[in-house]
Parts: structure tokens; sequence; C-alpha cells
């Protein structure tokens, strides 16, 4: 009996044991658990009435838009029309936006700008590049609109490698990534090695103008330049750009341009080109002023790198650069000081088609290789002295320390990272708190819309020592590069202030008006809440009358002076619409080809009253 109590006491202590065991276990994984969840949302929510702290500014790749997120809560706010007509905003519709974009239906926008005074975002203005179709353009961060276009011209081939602004926005440098004969004329692929060339196009921006201009173009070799950078401090004076192919293949680039154990870091002394070319030095080539290597060998150098690199990116204090090898799986240190001994010295192994070759070994500082992290391709920067690489193949972030090399955390990415970015990331002072990797798949992340999955994008804290995944979002295809800039650099305007002397505007109803001359027809009208007057003298004067091929001009003024009051302006069934935000006069040009009755309307929703304000086009056959 004494047994078997005792056998029963032990049987119920050790049971209890299991049972608390158990029971401790789990609670207290589950509540590590919730409380981990809670600590990350409540790190990306932003109470109502709240704004984030940052701006993410993302290209929009072959969509040829700016796509705007609030950072750390990821939502997205705005998409802004660059290369691409945008019904949303009438961009591409009215006539001044049309003749910006030249007739072009796409572009392919790799990566933003932001323009920069001593090394900092000063978040004036926005630069994107257009890989598509040989294109830079200016966005005015103030108005977030597209304000100028500029077409590189024909020696170009694809500006991959831009658009990357020096310290003060003096250039904005746009290297090719596909080579083409100079003019783009036809020229046999045989001869590519003599008649094709690598084109940079060092583009100006005048601030008050809104202009773009190509100061000169710098002629390389036909390889392929895949990303620049911009020095700083230092090193202010040049930029960096990685190469590809430098195999110089044809044909088959997958396999034949990764021949070569090494490509090169293209260097280039911006300030003594700039010289030279305000000096004559230069050839007058299809209208662009044209420098090559071979008559400035005291500007433009080359180090050799492991093979097909793809980013290449200057460390804050300007003092080093650091490429990552998407064929050879690390990151390599370069010094700038190092490199400048080499130059002083003249300490070259090689020339290359006039390029002088700096010698690997003295120049390099570090290689740094974290053990399985393959397909390196990006790298941002903190304020502690770490960089972050993006993994492509092994779908990673890597931070590690500049300085010493060393792997501090490695955090998995959801999937495939391509750039990333970090919280002024790329300036002379990054803040160190946020870092967006941008995917380039996100599999099974997302409610599935089919085989065409959204880009992912991943939010990391990396305010601590170990990063930290807080979430992830979806993103329209297909951002490459994005820079965050914090939300108090910027300062957009609420409306377009009141100017009696803009061309074209109309501020009273009772001063609208229609002029005829000949079969060109001008509409000098307003909007507001909730009419269009286009005719004061007219007892319809919501309706415009026209004759069959009459060129019709509408200047529309927005007379409601309060920020949102946007109105649009829709012809049914002519495929026209446009758009004019508050305080803004915008011009609608066509001609009215097509007799008929065509109701036209405000497509944007603005009052309590917005079905009723709209009127007819009639267009009187011949
Ligand atoms: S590139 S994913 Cu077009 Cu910037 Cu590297
Ligand atoms: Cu104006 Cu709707």
């Amino acid at each position: 009996m004494k047994t078997n109590r005792i056998t029963f006491a032990i049987i119920g202590i050790l049971a209890g044991l299991l049972v608390a065991v158990i029971f401790f276990a789990d609670f207290t994984g589950d509540g590590d658990e919730a409380q981990d969840t809670r600590s990350k949302a409540e790190k990306v929510y932003i109470p109502y009435g709240e704004h984030d702290d940052y701006y993410m500014l993302a290209s929009g790749g072959h969509s040829g838009q700016l796509f705007v997120y609030g950072i750390p809560s990821m939502r997205k706010i705005r998409t802004v029309p660059i290369f691409t007509p945008d019904p949303a905003t009438g961009y591409g519709f009215d006539k001044e936006s049309k003749e910006m974009l030249g007739g072009y239906t796409w572009g392919d926008f790799h990566h933003p700008a932001i323009s920069e005074t001593d090394g900092e975002y000063d978040g004036e203005f926005l630069f994107a590049n257009d890989v598509g179709n040989n294109r830079v353009a200016a966005v005015d961060l103030s108005t977030f609109t597209t304000v100028d276009i500029m077409h590189l011209g024909d020696n170009m081939g694809g500006p991959h490698a831009g658009v990357f602004v020096t310290e003060n926005t003096e250039y904005i440098a746009l290297p090719t990534r596909f080579s083409r004969p100079i003019g783009g004329e036809y020229e046999s692929l045989d001869k590519f090695e003599e008649k094709y060339r690598g084109i940079v196009s060092m583009a100006t921006f005048d601030r008050d103008k809104k202009e773009f201009d190509t100061a000169f173009q710098i002629s390389l070799p036909p390889w392929s330049y895949d990303l620049s950078d911009a020095g700083k401090g230092m090193s202010g004076d040049w930029i960096v750009m990685t190469t590809y192919n430098t195999e110089f293949a044809t044909t088959n680039l997958e396999i034949n341009a990764s021949q070569n154990d090494r490509d090169y870091i293209v260097m280039i002394n911006w300030k003594r080109l700039e010289e030279a070319v305000a000096n004559g030095q230069y050839e007058e080539v299809n209208g662009e002023k044209m420098v090559d290597p071979r008559d400035h060998k005291d500007a433009i150098f080359a180090v050799p790198v492991a093979k097909s690199p793809h980013g290449v990116d200057v460390t804050p204090d300007g003092t080093r650069f650091i490429a990552a090898g998407k064929l050879a799986p690390m990151m390599t240190v370069f010094s700038f000081e190092k490199a400048f001994e080499a130059i002083e010295n003249e300490n070259f192994t090689d020339e290359e088609h006039g390029i002088p070759i700096l010698p690997y070994d003295e120049v390099m500082e570090r290689e740094v290789d974290p053990p399985g992290a393959l397909g390196p391709l990006h790298t941002q920067f903190d304020d502690r002295g770490n960089a972050y690489n993006t993994m492509f193949i092994s779908s990673e972030v890597v931070k590690w320390d500049i300085e010493t090399g060393e792997v501090i955390d490695r955090q998995p990415s959801y999937f495939a990272p391509g750039h990333a970015s970090a919280t002024e990331g790329d300036t002379k002072s990054p803040t160190g708190e946020w870092l967006v990797a941008l995917n380039k798949m996100a599999k099974e992340n997302f409610l599935s819309v089919g085989p065409s999955h959204p880009e992912s994008m991943d939010l990391y804290d990396i305010s601590g020592e170990k990063m930290e995944h807080v979430m992830a979002a979806p993103v329209d295809p297909e951002p490459h590069y994005a820079q965050m800039i914090k939300a108090d650099k910027l300062n957009p305007i609420r409306y377009y202030e009141k100017d009696e002397n803009r061309e074209n505007s109309v501020w009273n109803q009772e001063d609208a008006r229609v002029e005829r001359n000949g079969n060109e027809v001008d509409v000098y009208g307003v909007a507001f809440r909730s009419r269009f007057v286009l005719d004061a003298q007219s007892e319809r004067p919501d309706v415009i009358e026209v004759n069959e091929g009459d060129t019709v001009r509408i200047h529309l003024t927005n007379i409601d002076i309060d920020q949102d009051a946007t109105h649009g302006f829709a012809i049914n069934d002519y495929d026209l619409n446009f758009e004019v935000q508050p305080g803004e006069t915008s011009t609608l040009e066509f001609v009215a080809d097509k007799a008929k009755t065509y109701p036209l309307y405000c497509s944007n929703f603005c009052s309590a009253l917005h079905q009723e304000m709209g009127g007819y086009l009639l267009v009187k056959p011949k």
C-alpha cells in the first residue's frame, strides 16, 4: 500500500511538473511572439493626423513613374508620372506636358537622385534616368510634378548608370549601359571594338529656369557601364563607375560577357574635364562637346575589380568606394587616397583604350566575403560606420563594419533584393534609422493576383546592433533604387499662387472668353466649384461651339485657391481629359476633326455638385 501511495505521489508530482513546464513554456513562447508583433506594429503605426518621418521616393522602373511612400508606415502616398502619360493627373494630355513627353509613351526609370547641397539632400528637385529612351527628367519637389525632360541625343545607349549627382549638383552623370556607334548610325557588329563607344553624358540643371543642358560627353571604350556614384569631401571631384563586358561581346552576353576574371571601375575627375572643356580641349560630335580618354590622361583612370560588378557606392566620408560583385560574391573596398597616390606616382600597370590602369593590390583595401552570401548588388550606409549590402541570390541583407570588414548581422529578405535604401543613406550624413530592401520577387507574400506578382519591400529597423525586420509591403513594378529623405526637408506648396500676369490665365468668371482667328479657337475659361465658365458672353457659358477642322485650345484656370480642390476636364467619347490644380492654368489643344455633340464634364470629384459640373462641346460639320 505504502509503495503504491509513494508511487502515486511521485507520478502526481512528475505529472504536475510536466504540465507546469508545458504551460510555462507555451505561455512564455506566445507572450514573446505577441509582444514582439506588438512592438513591431507600434514602430510603424502612425496615428491618424500624424505624419511619417521620411518620404521614400522610389523609381517605378518601366512604369516610367515615381512612387512616393511614407516611412516607417510604408503607406503609398502618390504616383507621380514622369516618362509615361497619366490620365489620373492629366499628365501627357495637357499641351505643356504633352510637348515635354515629345510623343514617347514610356520610360524605364531606375535611379532617383535628390538634388544635393554640400553632399546632403536639399529636397528641391529629384532627377530620374530613362534607360528605355535615353532621357533624364527633373521633378520639382515643391509640386511633385515633372518640370523638364531632356533627350540625351543619339550618341547614348540607355543611361542605366545614372543619375548620380555631384555634391553640389554641379553635374548629373549619365553613363550608358549599351554601347552604340556615335550618332547611332548603322554599323556592323564586327566593328564593335573599333566603332562602338560607351558614352557618359554630363548634364547640368539650372534650378531657376528648371532646365537641363548637356555640358559635355565622355567617349569611352564600348564596355557596359552599370552603376556610378559621385565622390564626397576629399573625393568630391570624382565619379566612379562599374563596368562589365570588357570582353566586347556582341551576342549571348550571359556567357560571353562573363569570361574575364576582372572588369574595371572607371574613375573620372570631372573637375579636370570641366577645365579642359572650358579651354576648348574637346571635339564637336553631333552637336555635343566630346572628350576622349586618349586626350585626357590626367582625368580618366580605371582600377580592376572582380568580374562583373554591379553597384559602386562611395562611403559617407568620401574616403572609399565599395564595389558589389554580382558574379564574384564579395564586396571590394577601395581607397581613394591610395588611388590618388598611384595616380600621382604614375603607378600604372597597363593602359586600355587610352585609360591608365591602376594596380588592384595597391588601391584595394579589403575584400569582404561573408560565407554563403551570394549575389551582392548594392551598398547603403548608416551613421555608425556600417555598410549594408543586398544579396540577390541568398536573399538577405548583410551589415558589416567598413573599417574592419567584420560582418555584424545578416537578416533574410523576402525575396531577392536588388537595391536597398537607408534613411539619407547615400549622403554625407546618413541617419541610420531605417532600411528598405527593394525585392524583385514577392512569391507568396501577399494575396495572389495571378501569375504576375507585385514586387515587395522589406522594412528593417537598423537603429540597433542587430537589424530588425519589421514589415513587408507590396509595390507596383518595379522600383530599382529609392531614396529616403527627412520629411521636414520638403515643403510642398498647397496651391499655385494667383498670378494675374500668367499667360492664358483668367481669374474672374466675367473675363472668360472665346477668341476665334480663322480656324484657330482659343477658349480662356475658369473652373471652380461647381461649374466651368468658358464664355461669359454666351447664354450657355459652359458650352463651346466650334467648326469641324478647327484647332481648339482650352486654357483653363482653376480659381479655387484652396488645397486639394482639383478639377478635371473630360470630353466624353473624345479620348481627352486633363486636370487643373488649385490656382493652376493648363491648356488642352486638339483638332476638332470629329463633328458630333460631346458632353464635357469635371472628371475629379470636387464638391457636392460635382455631377452638375459639365457642359457641351459642339463640333459643327463642315
Ligand atoms: S540596377 S538591382 Cu537598374 Cu540599379 Cu541594381
Ligand atoms: Cu470640379 Cu468635379
